[in-house]
């Protein structure tokens, strides 16, 4: 087998963001550039010779030819092995499940997650280690430095292998062995969860509909809901994954997944909806006539753990990132068992999840977790409230209701303005900051602001520190607002504020988000000055 070393120049723009370096499908297809990314992944693994890699993507425009480009510069990079899903397809949590599986050394994922997708669209590269999570912070720096220092990449010359069928075959000394992209993690779900009772649920009177939005998800979803469970033919809808998505924007919420949130907030509403997004981390939940809020979702999985068989014996933590609702921490307290907050980023959960300190995790930008995998995922997520409807024999709604009623309830809402100028943005954040000593003490939305900072986090497992990870002002009742920049974007900046309220008055409790936190989000507005210094009147996005 030939290998050829090229030689490149550094890419100035290669520093990745909160989940892997995201950008458009043309920037990628710039000469050099993907091999690039690849080569400073691959020697930021000094110790890859030999090893296992697992391999595959949510299916978008330019998978394909990534995965030839991957396999070529994995060959001629040392790797023993390459464990690639069939048609170049793995979600990502199935990835993570895969890496640990097989003892791989890591992973690479090709997914710009919930980003739209096409020739003009974004791809994007995230590379996962041995613990089948996201590269931690000192391997992302890694990477970012040796891309920019680099001058060749080693690829190997071989014709494009075909990789729409299940196979093993030797690359040189590589050996690369196509997989079922779906089985495997099917079986992990069968082994968490009680596939009987879920039987029972779907093939009675139950009616639900997942959106698998023309993404990763599908064939996981028709396996798992209509093969192994079931459940009627067409409660998967949208289950062929699509170069582009159909055109749509694979982001479950309430204003991506519109034609979900319509069918269950109508008066046709089914029982029980979910979608995921591009690469299947993420999930939405929603009952008859109700949404049902990440924050929330996590802490009533939280509350209800031990009716699924996997965590019988109980949690022994949970994690949350900071600007995620202080919901589970309610419900941690009363079941006396730790509870964390880290930044935005599932891969501040993994040092935690490794070291047993938490089981359950989640995040308000629609991820929920377990120790089953290092990534959210957003199958487990559903499985999981479906287990909890089964045992319960409760509505979405009835078990929200009680939930509330019990811990009292975390008002929320997360408003997005989506591609503001950066140096917009960066005003913002800088106003910001230089508030952050004059606001303690200030009465403000009716509440008094007890703290203002910039968070920082302290791994409690390895002691390594991360800064700026966000403006939060906390205010004496437990109101909390928080300003931070979106990492995941790639074009111009995305200002995220984050408002939170607790209620504890039980003839309070089913208020519209938006009303009940007006105070907040006018003060949010007004401290941010987004209207002043970008001229929006509303947000893009309101979750
Ligand atoms: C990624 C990360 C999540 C993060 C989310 C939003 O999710 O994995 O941990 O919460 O981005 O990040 P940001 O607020 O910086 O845009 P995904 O599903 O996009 O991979």
């Amino acid at each position: 087998m030939e290998i050829l070393t090229q030689v490149s120049q550094a890419f100035t723009d290669q520093r990745p963001g909160t989940s892997g370096l995201r950008k458009k499908v043309t920037v990628f297809q710039q000469p050099h550039y993907l091999e690039n990314f690849i080569q400073s992944v691959f020697d930021a693994i000094p110790d890859r010779a030999g090893k296992t890699l697992v391999l595959g993507g949510d299916g978008r425009y330019f998978n394909r030819e990534a995965i030839q480009v991957i396999l070529k510069m994995a060959a001629a990079n040392q790797w023993g092995e390459v464990i690639l899903g069939r048609g170049g397809l793995l979600s990502t949590p199935a990835a993570s499940h895969l890496i640990r599986h097989y003892g791989a050394r890591g992973g690479l994922i090709l997914s710009a997650s919930h980003n739209p997708a096409g020739p003009d669209q974004d791809f994007g590269i995230k590379f996962n280690g041995e613990n089948g999570g996201p590269a931690s912070e000192s391997l992302t720096e890694e990477i970012w430095r040796r891309s920019q220092e680099i001058t060749s990449y080693r690829i190997a010359r071989f014709p494009a292998v075909e990789i729409d069928r299940e196979q093993e075959i030797s690359l040189g000394n590589m050996r690369l062995r196509i997989i079922d992209p779906v089985r495997d993690y099917a079986d992990l779900m069968e082994r968490i969860f009680d596939f009987s009772a879920l039987s029972a649920l779907l093939q009675g009177d139950f009616q639900m509909r997942f959106d698998a939005l023309h993404a990763i998800t599908g064939p996981y979803a028709l396996e798992i809901f209509e093969k192994r469970l079931g459940a009627p033919a067409g409660t998967v809808q949208n289950a062929v994954p699509l170069p582009d998505f159909g055109g749509g924007h694979p982001d479950p919420n309430l204003v991506y997944a519109k034609a979900l949130a319509d069918l269950l907030l109508g008066p046709e509403a089914p029982d029980f909806g979910a979608a995921s997004d591009g690469d299947g981390d993420r999930n939405m939940i929603l009952g008859r006539g109700i949404f049902v809020s990440p924050s929330d979702s996590l802490a009533v999985l939280s509350a209800h753990a031990r009716c699924i068989p996997a965590y019988k014996e109980g949690l022994r933590g949970v994690a949350r990132s900071m600007p995620t609702s202080q919901a589970v921490d309610v419900v941690a307290k009363s079941l006396g068992i730790e509870h964390f907050e880290t930044p935005t980023g599932w891969k501040f959960f993994g040092n935690l999840l490794d070291a047993g300190r938490i089981t359950f995790c989640g995040e308000e930008s629609f991820g929920t977790g377990s120790n089953h995998v290092r990534e959210k995922d957003g199958l487990w997520a559903v499985l999981a409230w479906l287990s909890i409807l089964a045992s319960t024999r409760k509505s979405v709604r009835e078990i929200l209701r009680e939930h509330w009623q019990h811990f009292g309830r975390h008002y929320y809402t997360r408003h997005d303005y989506e591609e503001l100028p950066s140096d917009a943005a960066q005003a913002m954040m800088a106003g910001l900051q230089a508030q952050l000593t004059v606001l303690p003490g200030q009465h403000l939305a009716g509440r008094e602001i007890r703290i203002a900072d910039d968070f920082s986090y302290t791994d409690p497992v390895d002691g390594s520190q991360s800064n700026h990870q966000g403006v939060r002002l906390l205010f004496d009742d437990g109101a909390r607002l928080i300003f931070r920049l979106s990492g995941t974007g790639t074009s111009g900046a995305t200002l995220r504020i984050y408002h939170e309220l607790y209620e504890r008055d039980s003839s309070r409790l089913e208020r519209d988000p938006q009303r009940h936190l007006r105070e907040l989000i006018d003060l949010g507005r007004e401290l941010s000055r987004v209207e002043h210094l970008s001229g929006r009147k509303a947000p893009t996005v309101i979750t």
